[in-house]
């Protein structure tokens, strides 16, 4: 090989792995049934706020947050494209839609809600239905903060994960903000590693 081609090929390689900010575009869907706090936990962690009146979503709310982040020594700048996706039941039929093209999947469960949690199951359905089955997926408990009024335990969930095969599991509060940064950044990790 002469060593302009290597030269192109060494930028090639620098092209491909050093990427650009605004390169590495990941689209992720935030499920789970209605008010387990999918737009808290994004708009804590895009905004940094929390509300307490509870507004539904409708349809779908899509945010954009750049994460920074290392992983195996390589500094990464990633556009995670959050899809909130309305957990009332009218919305559903869209849920098809919107989840083309998605490279991971949020689910979200509230601690304090059993149906909420046993209703997961349902969600895992419409994933293997819809053919996402197979994207990096991240199980979230949220409202850690109500400690009074949880409901379900680390026995229960541990069950749920063997039965539905999710390896992650992070428990939050779009309240105090615990875990919310992990939550996203884990997705993100799980992504990057599913595409090496
Ligand atoms: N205490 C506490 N309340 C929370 C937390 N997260 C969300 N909430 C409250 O729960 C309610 C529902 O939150 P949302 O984020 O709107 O729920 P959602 O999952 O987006 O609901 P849909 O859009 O209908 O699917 C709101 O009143 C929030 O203030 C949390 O971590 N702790
Ligand atoms: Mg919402």
């Amino acid at each position: 090989m002469n060593s302009l081609s290597k030269e192109k090929e060494e930028e090639e390689d620098y092209y491909y792995q050093e990427r650009e900010p605004g390169e590495i575009i990941y689209k992720v869907i935030v499920i789970g049934d209605p008010a387990v706090g999918k737009t808290s936990l994004i708009r804590k962690f895009v905004k940094k706020q929390f509300e307490k009146d509870y507004l539904p979503t409708v349809g779908v709310s899509i945010s954009k947050e750049v994460i920074e982040m290392e992983i195996e020594g390589k500094k990464l700048i990633i556009n995670l494209l959050l899809w909130d996706l309305a957990g009332q039941p009218q919305f559903y039929l869209l849920h098809k839609v919107y989840y083309n093209g998605a490279n991971g999947v949020i689910l979200g469960f509230d601690l304090t809600r059993t149906h909420t949690f046993s209703n997961l199951k349902n969600w895992h359905k419409e994933l293997v239905k819809d053919g996402l089955l197979d994207l990096p997926m991240v199980l979230v408990g949220n409202k850690s903060d109500l400690k009074e009024e949880r409901k379900i335990g680390m026995a229960h969930i541990d069950h749920m994960k063997e039965s539905l095969n999710i390896t992650d599991y992070i428990e939050t509060s779009a309240m105090t903000g615990q875990n919310v940064g992990t939550l996203f950044k884990t997705i993100a990790k799980r992504i990057y590693e599913r595409k090496l």
